[in-house]
């Protein structure tokens, strides 16, 4: 297959100063007309990019040329003399035969579209590149029975009835935009409507459309969105562009959701909630999603990306802003502790493995592979440095600047750089080499302290994993001391040291990393101080030093910021795992050291801290996490040391679990309020350590039976089913009963089987795969069952005889032939062999071959599968 590379990038040979659209809908033979007001911008054939079209005509200025036409699997090359010209394509595509979900398809009887990243040329011949902007207008002509609604990007100019039940729309969106941010949907939808005034004092209509069935699960949806349009006026002065703003749910969608101008389609997913049927987690990511999708109107949409290279431009710097706002809305500690787990978790064992790539890729053979944790969210931790170095005020300046430079542009993430650095007036060169290095860094930091003259240097050495021309990066590390008692110490660097640490507070600074090793110098420090290092995650790096368990369970206890608080925790966890790990591998006998009960206690016990945080930082490492640790991960040792440690904290604990737990019962009406999704987080994680005790399962069931909202419900339900509670079959099948009828809530009944570890975990979601609920072709579905098996159940994936392997290959084989893009993303957990032992290495590169040697292997499956191998 052909590859791609970022150095080859060539501007466009032509532009399209405007486009005509009309669509006559029909689920077999859709007729796709497109007029293009063309200028020759360099010399060269005309090259359009096309895919699976049915080619019907082609008229140059109203010169029927389609034998001059070159049509080959991918376009279409025609020979043109003019400068200026009108190209009149006319096309026909089956919507209803299109399993890929990229371009025009149906889902649940309607139409609608995905265009990024290049589905666009699935619709019609066109400039199929991000850097191709266009003013656009199009018309959609229906059956008006079948589809009450239709709707395309920007404002509604006209419509009508026609001939034959038929009617119309036409749609005129102003802003130039590239064909990916094109949208066009049509059904019998039903919608909910609202107003937003901006800041200017303009009226913008807001609408959300959704199935008729779901009509009552929009509000929290709606109040997102109004949330999402205040705080992008409040916080970086952003106001939006058109006078309607739509929002369609739709049930079969490849991604999360996509902010095409005007007209997002997402994901139901992230739209449709009641406190019935979505938990808190749900709720906070429909809140975070709108979140996104709304503010690309600026990022991504106003400035676009010149090339799909620049993709974390858009999405990294977007991403970055939906976890502000979620911040502002609920808690900035919590949010960037839930975040700092999502990346090293994901992210992390991405960049170590095959499939590493910096945050810009250099080259890809398929761009829908890189829509990655990597390019998302290392790109967002990436947005975060300029934000820390800079701070809010320099960072917005920066902002500013980018959007008085580029708005309406296609540009790169050097404009961003030179944006940012040029509204502060500093040199920000070194950022470069953030976005060209792949892998995680590694920083190791040594302390040396000198009792006679009381000074305390930190030395550190950062590096890349794999790398023969490492270039050191620009790495801000948030930075502070503890006395012995946990006091924290005032900061006073010595003279050489001041100006690469920029003290924040009398007790905060952040020490400006520059080289590939470098030492900060302390003076006035007491004797046993201990270092509080990486504040807030300040960088994405993997930090190594040197702590002992009594410093890590002071600073757990004691350091002013919460991620090192819960970081420090996380650590004794996790050595305490690693060391139950290694008793049981040489058959020798561990304790539980007595710290960690003291540190565990002593934080349940803290009525001063958030709940949330102390959930979370009482909550086990996850076994990715735990093997992430590993060269060879032991995957029945991790996940038997693991329950282990589940075991000794709830029995140890019982007594105050069950404190904790009564005290966060609510029977107030479920709230998505920052309080009430604190208390049910530390209820819910009491339930989970009680619930491994026998004598507690009538509280787990009660919990259950008491159907108070989804959170208590599932936590209830996975607890049950992970201790094989008496009543969990009985409980299953009741659940599946209220709510077969949901299709979202029905994919939570899959995943709660698929990631309950024990000896059947295979037969469970074999068996699942024959249930009539089951198909291939949701791509939610999919995830929920065989997406979950492979990269959360260890144990049945990962099963000794590799029927787990096997199982999953066929499956991705089957679909592979019907959604290339979902059959590459299951691919993930085989691309990680090398982390397992010899047999299992062997057995997954089976499997991977056998998928890379299917007849007509996908070029998405085939990135991965020829990566991986490789
Ligand atoms: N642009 C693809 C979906 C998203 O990141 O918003
Ligand atoms: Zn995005």
């Amino acid at each position: 297959p052909h590859v791609n590379y970022l150095k080859d990038y060539q501007p466009s040979a032509f532009s399209i100063e405007s486009v005509y659209l009309e669509f006559e809908l029909s689920p077999l033979a859709t007729r796709v007309t497109n007029s293009m007001q063309m200028q020759r911008q360099a010399k060269g054939d005309l090259r359009l990019d096309g895919e699976n079209l049915k080619l019907i005509s082609v008229l140059l200025d109203g010169e029927e040329v389609i034998e001059q036409c070159q049509i080959d699997e991918a376009g279409l090359t025609l020979a043109v003399a003019k400068e200026k010209f009108t190209l009149r394509i006319v096309t026909e595509i089956e919507p209803q035969n299109n399993t890929a979900l990229e371009g025009l398809y149906r889902t649940s009887d309607n139409y609608c579209t995905q265009c990024e990243a290049e589905g666009f040329r699935k619709i019609t011949y066109y400039l199929d590149r991000p850097d191709v902007l266009s003013v656009f207008t199009t018309k959609v002509i229906a059956d008006k029975s079948e589809n009450r609604f239709l709707l395309a990007n920007g404002n509604l100019v006209d419509s009508g009835d026609l001939d034959n039940g038929k009617h119309f729309a036409v749609w005129q969106d102003p802003h130039k935009k590239p064909c990916y941010l094109f949208a066009l949907v049509a059904g019998n939808l039903e919608k909910v409507e609202d107003t937003f005034t901006t800041a200017d004092g303009r009226e913008v209509k807001l609408e959300i459309f959704v199935e008729p069935r779901n009509i009552e699960k929009c509000e929290h949806a709606m109040e997102s969105l109004k949330k999402s349009m205040k705080w992008d006026e409040e916080r970086f002065g952003l106001l939006y562009d058109l006078d309607i703003f739509m929002i369609v749910a739709v049930d079969d969608f490849n991604m999360g959701a996509m902010e095409n101008k005007g007209l997002n389609v997402f994901n139901s997913k992230f739209v449709l909630a009641k406190p019935e049927t979505a938990t808190d987690i749900d709720y906070e990511g429909i809140e975070a999603v709108i979140g996104h999708e709304y503010f690309h109107n600026w990022t991504g949409n106003r400035v676009t990306c010149r090339d799909w290279f620049q993709l974390t431009l858009k999405e990294g710097l977007t991403v970055f802003r939906d976890q502000e706002f979620t911040a502002d809305m609920l808690s900035s500690a919590v949010k960037r502790i839930e975040d700092v787990r999502r990346l090293r978790s994901n992210q992390f064992p991405e960049d170590a493995g095959p499939m590493s790539h910096p945050i810009q890729p250099q080259s890809y053979i398929e761009m829908n592979n890189f829509y990655t944790m990597t390019v998302y969210e290392k790109g967002a931790e990436v947005v975060r440095l300029y934000h820390t170095l800079l701070g809010e005020t320099g960072f917005q300046k920066g902002m500013q600047l980018y959007f008085e430079r580029h708005d309406g542009q296609a540009v790169t993430v050097q404009d961003f750089r030179n944006a940012m650095a040029d509204a502060n007036g500093v040199n920000l060169e070194q950022m470069h080499n953030w976005y060209v290095q792949s892998g995680t860094p590694n920083l190791e930091v040594t302390r040396n302290y000198d009792a006679v003259t009381q000074k305390l240097t930190i030395s550190c050495q950062q590096s890349l994993p794999n790398s023969d021309d490492f270039q050191p990066m620009l790495m801000p590390i948030g930075f502070g001391l503890l006395d012995k008692e946990g006091e924290p110490v005032t900061l006073e660097p010595t003279f050489e040291s001041a100006a690469n640490v920029e003290l924040r507070s009398d007790t905060h600074a952040v020490l400006k990393l520059t080289q590939a090793q470098q030492s900060f110098v302390f003076e006035d420090v007491p004797a046993d101080a201990v270092p509080s290092l990486l504040r807030g995650f300040s960088a994405p790096v993997k930090l190594h030093f040197d702590y002992s368990n009594q410093e890590l369970a002071l600073l757990a206890a004691k350091d002013e910021d919460s991620f090192v608080r819960w970081e420090a925790m996380q650590t004794l966890l996790l050595r305490t795992v690693q060391a139950k790990v290694a008793a049981l591998q040489s058959c020798i006998d561990y304790q539980l050291p007595s710290e960690v009960i003291e540190v565990a206690r002593s934080l349940l016990a803290a009525k001063e801290i958030d709940p949330a945080l102390v959930a979370m930082t009482l909550s086990l490492p996850e076994l990715g996490y735990i093997g992430e640790q590993y060269e060879v991960v032991d995957v029945d040792t991790i996940y038997q040391a693991h329950s282990w440690l589940e075991a000794e904290l709830a029995n140890h604990m019982q007594g105050q679990w069950l404190d904790v737990y009564h005290r966060c019962v609510n029977d107030a009406p479920y709230q998505y309020d920052k309080a009430q999704i604190a208390e049910r987080m530390l209820k819910n994680l009491a339930l989970s350590y009680l619930g491994v005790l026998s004598e507690h399962q009538s509280l787990v069931l009660k919990q259950y039976q008491a159907q108070h909202n989804m959170t208590d419900v599932l936590a209830a339900l996975k607890t049950m089913l992970k201790h094989q509670h008496p009543r969990s079959v009985e409980a299953l099948q009741s659940f599946y009963e209220r709510w077969q009828d949901d299709n979202l809530v029905i994919d939570k009944w899959f995943t709660l089987q698929a990631q309950t570890q024990n000896d059947h975990a295979l037969q469970t979601t074999q068996a699942l795969l024959q249930h009539k609920d089951f198909s291939l072709t949701n791509p939610n579905r999919v995830r929920s069952l065989l997406g979950v098996f492979s990269r959360l159940n260890l144990v049945g994936f990962h099963r000794a005889d590799g029927a787990g392997y096997q199982m999953c290959a066929e499956q991705i084989m089957q679909l592979d032939a019907l959604n290339p893009q979902i059959a590459a993303r299951l691919l993930g957990p085989f691309t990680h062999w090398k982390r397992y032992d010899e047999k299992r290495q062997q057995m997954m590169r089976n499997a991977l071959q056998q998928i890379l040697d299917r007849k007509g292997v996908s070029k998405d499956v085939y990135e991965i599968a020829s990566k991986s191998l490789a």
